[in-house]
């Protein structure tokens, strides 16, 4: 096939080079940069870590006086503020570029529209949209981190068809096969923190780190523990590959506190009471600037999380399984629905096949 030579072709590599970097920028959105001067792709970049150069800088340093003249396509509007470097508009305007196609606008308020103004004011030629939806989605996170100032929380599940993420004696290794747990640990690259409630860690005594076949990163690990019960022997206390934080009460016992505080744990009193606000918990991890986090459950977590309204995606990793028993464990526990019209529906049903197993992604709407 021949691809067309337009600006939707090279806009796509620039979301490539931004989705190649999805995980790594910390509460920065991922963003890809290509500059292309008559006809010759002449710089290409990636925002690769917060505080460091923007795509456009990288973009722009390869093409040096080349840059010139040229056309830039960014998957992001450039930015107009001073943060950690010098706004992306004013490099592109000195270095002379004439020609630049967005494929979004910045969510965040300190931008919002004022970069591609500031282009425009300098005369140079703005097309916004080109591949608009791809980009769009590609910083569906970062988008709700800015514009609710909460994180973005995925919620992430294995489960036998009749809906059981372990045995009634506990047993739940393994409910999917390989290829899920592949694709598992790349979200867990993907999310800034991985959450889960004190439950799973007594019942399974989790790592929570991300492991796959090349290096990868590690979330910060957030544990849900209203009583603080947290074992100083648990593998998460005493692997620090990763942060560990605990969202607790003001009512967590203060001796166990200081006990994990000495192994490195940072404890969170998220309020008074006897069970964690989640909601004021989720306020608190977006102050703390934590833009994503992968909720791993168990249910009686999932159940509370979704009750909250907090959680935007779901990705139910079923297995053609059945496992039956009224106590075993299920993806949600929580007082249900009285009638089917009272059920949490989702939205933006996605399905795909793994061998034999199914991942189904869904949005809860959230009333
Ligand atoms: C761009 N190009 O590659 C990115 C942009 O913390 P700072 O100073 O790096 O600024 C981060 C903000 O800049 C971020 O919230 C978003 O609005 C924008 N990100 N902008 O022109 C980039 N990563
Ligand atoms: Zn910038």
């Amino acid at each position: 096939m021949i691809p067309r030579l337009d600006d939707e072709f090279y806009m796509q590599l620039a979301i490539q080079l931004a989705e190649r970097v999805v995980g790594q920028t910390s509460i920065n959105p991922p963003v890809g940069c290509v500059i292309v001067r008559e006809g010759r792709v002449v710089g290409m970049g990636s925002h690769l870590m917060r505080g460091k150069g923007h795509a456009e800088v990288h973009a722009l340093q390869m093409a040096g006086e080349d840059a010139r003249d040229a056309t830039a396509y960014v998957t992001l509007e450039p930015c107009s503020h001073y943060g950690h470097t010098s706004p992306c508009c004013s490099r592109l305007i000195e270095a002379g570029i004439k020609r630049v196609v967005v494929a979004c606008a910045d969510p965040n308020p300190l931008v919002a529209g004022r970069g591609l103004q500031a282009l425009r004011e300098h005369d140079i030629e703005v097309v916004v949209g080109v591949m608009q939806r791809e980009a769009a989605s590609l910083i569906t996170m970062f988008s709700k981190f800015m514009l609710t100032k909460l994180p973005y929380v995925t919620m992430k599940t294995a489960a036998t068809l009749d809906g059981k993420i372990a045995t009634h004696t506990g047993h739940s290794q393994w409910i999917t096969n390989e290829d899920v747990r592949e694709r598992v640990h790349a979200l867990r690259h993907r999310h800034q923190a991985i959450m889960v409630g004190i439950e799973t860690v007594l019942q399974d005594n989790p790592l929570l780190t991300t492991r796959l076949s090349v290096p990868a990163l590690n979330p910060i690990r957030i544990i849900v523990d209203s009583k603080l019960r947290l074992p100083l022997e648990a593998r998460l206390v005493e692997d620090d590959t990763a942060p560990t934080w605990v969202l607790t009460t003001t009512q967590a016992n203060e001796h166990a506190a200081r006990e994990l505080e000495e192994r490195g744990v940072r404890i969170i009193r998220v309020n008074d009471g006897p069970l964690v606000d989640l909601s004021l918990a989720m306020k608190l991890c977006a102050e703390e600037e934590i833009g994503s986090i992968l909720l791993e459950g168990g249910g009686t977590l999932n159940g509370s999380m979704l009750k909250a309204g907090l959680i935007d995606r779901i990705l139910l990793m079923l297995a053609p399984k059945i496992v039956g028993h009224r106590e075993a464990p299920s993806v949600f526990t929580f007082e249900g629905a009285e009638s089917m019209g009272d059920a949490l529906r989702l939205e933006h049903l996605q399905v795909e096949m793994v061998g034999d197993n199914i991942i189904i992604g869904g949005s809860p709407l959230n009333r």
